[in-house]
């Protein structure tokens, strides 16, 4: 497998949840910020102008939960991030799980960041 290379930009929990999952799973891969032209990338390699998207297996995967269902799909034999699911083909119990665990914590990072004190 060709090392995963993950398009993101930094303040975004959505991007956070795709990097939690990597970092989580111990996946090691690759990390490009992307500048302002990053919605005519996006376009070219998924068809649509969001980020995150990884680069797997020769796959450009958008939105940070289906890029976790590929990441336990993908790589079953990592930790798996919903260990009574098994793979998760809808995502629920993951999108769960971080929604209660890596939102908040970011949500909370980037107010903090936003807000003067
Ligand atoms: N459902 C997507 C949402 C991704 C998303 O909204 N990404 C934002 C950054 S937080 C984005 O790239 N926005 C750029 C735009 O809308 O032009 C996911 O879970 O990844």
């Amino acid at each position: 497998m060709d090392t995963p290379l993950l398009w993101h930009i930094p303040l975004s929990h959505f991007n956070e949840k795709a990097r939690w999952a990597l970092d989580y799973k111990g996946i090691a891969h690759r990390r490009q910020v992307l500048g302002p032209d990053y919605l005519v990338r996006a376009w070219r390699v998924t068809g649509q102008g969001k980020l995150p998207i990884l680069f797997l297996d020769g796959r450009a995967i958008n939105d940070s939960t289906r890029i976790v269902a590929a990441l336990e799909v993908t790589l079953p034999g990592a930790t798996a991030i919903s260990p009574r699911a098994g793979p998760a083909p809808t995502g629920t119990r993951t999108r769960r799980r971080l929604r209660r665990g890596a939102r908040p914590g970011t949500t909370r990072g980037a107010y903090h960041a936003d807000i003067p004190p």
